[in-house]
């Protein structure tokens, strides 16, 4: 059976180019097979959100440029009634890790997970529900 792929530009900086050749040592057989794969690990994720409901218990960690602890501030702070514990560490010399444990309706987790992930200078943002 014949696949129809679409191409579609996709705008990279050159860390993420680095990385992404990084992970060609996996056996992955190109960029494209990489992206594919990434694509599918966040539908997957979404997936399992959408499944997310009442009641919940997470920990939700991102690592994120040290110049937006302010937008981070920011998001936490609508979100405190949920923040059972907060620990924001510096980990290099221009990124800042956040562990969040998070207790609270599945629908606030679910947004905090959200505004973080969709921020340009996050550079890693994962939910796990416990
Ligand atoms: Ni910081």
């Amino acid at each position: 059976m014949k696949i129809l792929l679409t191409i579609v530009s996709v705008s990279l900086n050159e860390d993420i180019i680095e990385s992404l050749d990084k992970l060609k040592s996996l056996g992955f057989s190109g960029r494209s097979e990489i992206i594919r794969a990434g694509i599918r690990n966040l539908l997957s994720d979404e997936r399992m959100k959408e499944d997310l409901d009442g009641e919940i218990n997470s920990l939700l960690l991102a690592v994120h440029d040290e110049d937006s602890d302010d937008q981070v501030s920011s998001i936490r702070h609508d979100f405190d009634k949920i923040i059972i514990v907060h620990l924001h560490n510096k980990i290099d010399k221009d990124r800042c890790l956040e562990i969040f444990a998070l207790k609270g309706d599945a629908k606030d987790i679910k947004e905090i997970s959200r505004q973080l992930q969709i921020n340009k200078r996050m550079h890693f943002v994962k939910l796990i529900v416990v």
